[in-house]
Order: C-alpha cells, then sequence, then structure tokens
C-alpha cells in the first residue's frame, strides 16, 4: 500500500478534491487540530474553496504533541474523511496545507498568525483549552494563561497568542484578524472577546485593548458534527475506499452544521454556499445545541459508563435507558427560546443520530472534562427550568450520574480518578465525603457552576441527593428503570 499524498491517482479522482490545492494561498490559522475540526471546519472550507475558490486553506496548528503533524505533514496535509450512516463513504479534504507543531510551536504560530494573508484565527481546544472563567473573563489560574502573562511575547496558549499577533500586526499595519471560537461554550466568541481584552489590558498598553476591541471581531458559533475517535477500523475503512494508507483518517456522520455570526472584519470563504447558516445572532441555536445535544450526551455518557454501555448507540438499543434521553430532550427543549424551529422534530432527529449503528461515540470520550461541560449543558437548563415552575428532575437525574460517576471506587475503596481538569481538586474534596449529603457539599464547593445554592441545597438538593443514594445503593440498571417512573 503507498501513504496518501497530493498526488491524485489515477482512476481515484473522484474522492479527491475538485479543485487544486496548491492554487491557493493560506487564510486561516486553526488552532488544536482534532477530529473535530477536521471533519468539520475543514470540510466546509474544502467545499468552499471547491465552489468559489480564494485564498482560504488553512494551517493547523497542534498545541498538545506531534503526532497530528507527523501523520499529516508527510501527507502534504491530506486526509481521508469517511462518513458513516446508511451508507459508508469517503473522500479526501484538500483545505489542510500542513500542520506546525513541536518544540517551536508557540514562535512559528505567531509567525502564520502575523503574516499579512493570514485573515482568519479559527479555534478548537475544548472547553477547557482557552483560560476563559464562566463569566467570561480571563482566568489568571489557567496553565497556558498563567504562563503566557508571565512571558507574554513568548506565548503558547490560545489567548496569549491572539493577544501577541493582534499587537504585531498593530504595530505593522497589518491589519486585524477574524477569531472564531468554535467550541461547545456559550458565548464562545463574545467570552473570548472578553477573556483576550482582559489580558491585552494586564499586558501591553491599554490602547491595545482599545484596538482589538474596535477592529478585531470575535462572531460566535454554533458547531455540530459527532466526531469519535479514530481507531484502526477508521484507517481500514479509508483504505478500503480510497485504496491508499492514510495515517491520519477520521472518521464522523453524515450530519453537519454550523450556524455563525457574520462579522468578518477580513472577509471569509464562501462558507455560505455550503450550508453554513448565517445569523445575526447564535445564542438561541447555542443554546439548543448545548442543552439539547451536549446535555443529553453527557446525561446518557455518565448513566451509561455506570451501566456498562461503551457506546452511545447501546444506550439508545436500550428501552428504558432511551426513554431518559428523550425525557431529557424534551425538557431541555422547554428551556429554549427565541427560535422558529420545531424542536419536537429537533429532538427526534437527535435520538436518530445517536442510535446511528454505524457511528461507535465512546460514551467514555464524553464523560471527559465534565467540570468544564456541565455549566451550560446542564446546570442553566435546570436553574431555567425552576424559575419557570417546571421540574428539574431530568437535569437532576443527569447531575446524579455524573456525581455518582466521581465516588466510584475500586475494590480497595479508593476514588476511580477521572479525565478532567479539575480531578485532583474533586478527588481531594470527595475522599473523606461519605453521605450522599456530603458528596453535594464537597461537589458544590468545588464546582459552585454547576451545583449553585439553588440546586445543591433545600428540597431540590435533597431529591439530587437521594437521586445519587438510589444510584449507589441499587446500581445504575435499576435506578434508570425506577427514574422511568418519574415524569411520566
Ligand atoms: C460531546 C460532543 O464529547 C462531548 O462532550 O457531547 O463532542 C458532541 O459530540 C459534539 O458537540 C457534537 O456536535
Amino acid at each position: 500500500m503507498t501513504r496518501l499524498s497530493a498526488a491524485v491517482p489515477a482512476g481515484g479522482a473522484a474522492l479527491w478534491p475538485s479543485y487544486d490545492p496548491t492554487a491557493h494561498g493560506v487564510g486561516i490559522v486553526h488552532l488544536g487540530l482534532g477530529n473535530f475540526a477536521r471533519a468539520h471546519l475543514l470540510a466546509y472550507t474544502d467545499d468552499a474553496l471547491a465552489q468559489a475558490g480564494g485564498d482560504w486553506r488553512v494551517t493547523g496548528v497542534s498545541l498538545r504533541g506531534t503526532a497530528v503533524a507527523e501523520a499529516l505533514n508527510p501527507q502534504d496535509g491530506r486526509y481521508t474523511l469517511v462518513t458513516r450512516g446508511a451508507a459508508t463513504q469517503a473522500r479526501v479534504i484538500g483545505a489542510l496545507a500542513g500542520v506546525i507543531a513541536g518544540p517551536d510551536t508557540g514562535a512559528q504560530a505567531l509567525a502564520a498568525m502575523t503574516d499579512p494573508g493570514c485573515r482568519i484565527v479559527s479555534i478548537t481546544v475544548t472547553e477547557k483549552g482557552y483560560g476563559i472563567t464562566s463569566e467570561g473573563r480571563l482566568d489568571r489560574a489557567h496553565p497556558a494563561v498563567a504562563a503566557d502573562l508571565r512571558q507574554p511575547a513568548a506565548p503558547a496558549g490560545v489567548i496569549g497568542l491572539i493577544v501577541a499577533a493582534l499587537a504585531q500586526r498593530r504595530a505593522a499595519g497589518t491589519g486585524p484578524f477574524t477569531v472564531l471560537s468554535c467550541d461547545n461554550l456559550s458565548h464562545n466568541g463574545q467570552k473570548l472577546r472578553g477573556a483576550v481584552l482582559d489580558f491585552a489590558q494586564a499586558t501591553e498598553d491599554a490602547a491595545l485593548a482599545d484596538w482589538i476591541g474596535r477592529e478585531a471581531t470575535f462572531p460566535s458559533t454554533m458547531v455540530d458534527r459527532i466526531t469519535p475517535a479514530s481507531t484502526d477500523t477508521t484507517a481500514a475503512t479509508a483504505r478500503s475506499l480510497t485504496g491508499y494508507d492514510d495515517l491520519a483518517a477520521v472518521e464522523t456522520e453524515p450530519f453537519t452544521q454550523w450556524v455563525v455570526e457574520d462579522r468578518f472584519c477580513a472577509g471569509r470563504p464562501a462558507w455560505e454556499r455550503t450550508g453554513v447558516l448565517f445569523v445575526a445572532d447564535v445564542a438561541p441555536y447555542e443554546q439548543m445545541k448545548l442543552r439539547m445535544l451536549n446535555g443529553a450526551h453527557s446525561m446518557l455518557a455518565y448513566s451509561g459508563q455506570l451501566s456498562g454501555k461503551t457506546h452511545v448507540r447501546d444506550v439508545m438499543a436500550d428501552p428504558a435507558h432511551a426513554l431518559l434521553v428523550r425525557r431529557h430532550l424534551a425538557a431541555a427543549a422547554a428551556t429554549v427560546t427565541g427560535l422558529n424551529i420545531d424542536l419536537g422534530a429537533y429532538a427526534a432527529a437527535l435520538a436518530e443520530r445517536f442510535a446511528n449503528p454505524a457511528i461507535a461515540h465512546a460514551t467514555a470520550q464524553i464523560t471527559m472534562d465534565g467540570t468544564q461541560k456541565l455549566p451550560q449543558r446542564i446546570t442553566a437548563a435546570a436553574l431555567e427550568a425552576i424559575a419557570a415552575g417546571r421540574t428539574p428532575r431530568p437535569f437532576l437525574f443527569a447531575l446524579g450520574a455524573w456525581i455518582a460517576y466521581l465516588t466510584r471506587r475500586d475494590s480497595a475503596g479508593a476514588l476511580i480518578p477521572v479525565d478532567d481538569p479539575k480531578a485532583a481538586l474533586l478527588g481531594a474534596a470527595l475522599a473523606k465525603a461519605r453521605t450522599p449529603a456530603d458528596t453535594l457539599a464537597a461537589v458544590a464547593a468545588v464546582c459552585p457552576d454547576i451545583l449553585p445554592p439553588a440546586l445543591a441545597q433545600g428540597a431540590v438538593g435533597t431529591a439530587l441527593a437521594d437521586i445519587v443514594a438510589m444510584i449507589q445503593r441499587e446500581g445504575m440498571a435499576t435506578a434508570i428503570l425506577r427514574e422511568g417512573e418519574f415524569g411520566r
């Protein structure tokens, strides 16, 4: 077998880009080149290049190691995107020009971001990657932020890089770029703008912050495409469909959605021709997606992990468990306002996507970083349900599943570590908590943005503690059956 590269093979052209990628310059620097960006932003940009051209190829920056660059650079940035639905399909993406990674990443990323050709800096670094507090301010305790505040001229984190690049561009008269957050944070653009301005104010003269505030734009976006981690099967499928070995193949579902505020200070690809929905205010779309898709995902991931379900589709194949997913979707839908969308149909479509038998989306993958995800996915919806006089029960069940997951112990009685930036803090707080009430208080002390008093105390807190107790006493499988009795 030969390695996938820039050369279009005889007879394989249908899967290859219909344009000549090398004829297009780079216009976008993308920070955080994970599978999601390769299944989403790069696929849209590939379509836009094919349909409308322009110098909009993407240079990727890998902030977490060199593996992605080592796989992609020898392939000239090409990779196979496999979609799994009723049929399995593949295409080769040409929009990626190359990947920056390694010990010199910060300096090289800065060089790419200060190049006059760069007009958009897009980002997928997951919720924990930024260094933004839930209020949308700079989190000075975040490791990358703290390091970059000490050495602002040699940044390596997202916010430090953006501020340093904009400072250099201002000094050189190059003009600003658009900063495009594509992560599942509520008000992602607005919050990133707040944190960038805080950082600029802390490290440079106030005039830079003013200039950024005036000249650069930070559109908010809602992104959606279920993208599991790649496995050997991904590579094998890519090979069988293209005939090439691809060390960077990505698999995803057929569905894809991108809703974006159309505020680009230095131009953008013709994404409107590729199905991107441009709107004045993304907030209601974001609320719908974060609370319905991502909220239900988190609930089913924790309850799935505790009831032995490896994949999302396994949860959906269990009628009692799927009932709770649908209950969660309906409760979340009731909190969504300001959209002229049939939320019942949206919920039904989500349940179908979750059930996709061709997608092996690991529940373990979704359980990661719960402390970063649950405020916008669960807590915001729970508080609004209470304020509107509706029962928060479905949201309490989701929180109870998370808390029970955090308190799993091994046979020696030690807490099983979780994959979360607050794991150590939670572990220390939970080590001595034995009763469900103690447990709730311990979690609330570490994560007041997930368990504010309205959820941790009073009758609501008691109901939540009872859910945790039920799961711990009877096991998740039984708890799922019992929970189905509520809200029928
Ligand atoms: C998931 C998301 O891992 C998770 O937390 O909920 O990655 C989800 O698959 C995407 O947001 C779908 O667009």
